[in-house]
């Protein structure tokens, strides 16, 4: 599978530092994971960035990233791009995204990993009835308000705890005719299992709820694009963190002929 690097954290504001590390922390664990069976067959290319010109690494990552493959960050401002990329390759596309935060709080002059989701939405590549959010448990006021004005669905971890199996039926019911794009904030992930991270939040989904909803997702025939971010190598002591993350990234796996 065709995977990018992205190894940017300047729209982390300061506060994931070395999560442009992630991607070569997250490849050095992909030899120790397979896909049915299979060992991973991974064609990296790395992306050039800028690290505090944002317009430039927008435009660098929107000229070079072709789809289907999965895209390694860097922090989470990236999805503005790596979306944006996805929707102009396949217009009426659909996000699933995994995160601990909405990511909605309002524009800034530069998508940063606190509100690219809401520059997606206001750019109009990403419309809110195309969006489900998964996993969130850390809202702005401003935030849920935003929500609930726009009508987007948001399935709460707690929820998903008590209620797996009927969320996953509802996405896939509510995204089976886009074309698919998910975005994997590893902080969805409860600490306890994925530490190393810029905002870890405590109440997480386990390892297996997240793998369980990815398998769901990953056999439709429409899933053609996905992300992996805020991983930071820095607080990843063992390297637990990354090596979930290349589980993760087996399971996005996707086979394409370059
Ligand atoms: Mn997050």
């Amino acid at each position: 599978m065709r995977v990018y690097s992205i190894p940017f954290s300047g729209g982390s504001m300061g506060k994931n530092q070395g999560c442009e590390r992630g991607p070569e922390a997250i490849l050095s664990h992909a030899t120790e994971v397979s896909h049915l069976g299979k060992p991973l067959t991974i064609q990296n290319q790395t992306v050039n960035v800028f690290s505090s010109d944002f317009p430039a690494t927008q435009l660098s990552i929107l000229n070079t990233v072709q789809f289907p493959s999965v895209c390694l960050g860097g922090d989470h401002s990236i999805t503005f791009s790596t979306f944006k990329a996805f929707a102009q390759q396949h217009p009426g596309a659909a996000l699933v995204v995994f995160d601990a935060h909405p990511d909605l709080m309002q524009e800034f002059d530069v998508p940063t990993h606190e509100n690219y989701l809401r520059m997606l939405l206001a750019d109009g590549c990403l419309l809110p009835e195309r969006l489900v959010m998964v996993g969130t448990r850390a809202w702005d006021p401003e935030e849920l308000r935003f929500v609930k004005e726009k009508g987007i669905k948001a399935y709460n971890a707690d929820e998903v705890k008590a209620n797996r199996d009927k969320i996953a039926h509802e996405i896939l019911h509510h995204v089976q005719e886009a074309p698919l794009f998910i975005s994997v904030d590893i902080d969805v992930l409860d600490p306890s299992v994925a530490p190393a991270t810029g905002y870890p939040e405590q109440g997480g989904l386990s390892s297996a709820d997240l793998l369980y909803f990815l398998a769901k997702l990953c056999a439709l025939e429409t899933y053609k694009g996905a992300d992996i971010v805020e991983v930071n190598p820095q607080l990843d002591s063992q390297g637990r963190t990354a090596t979930l993350a290349a589980k993760i990234l087996a399971e996005l796996a996707l086979d394409s002929p370059l």
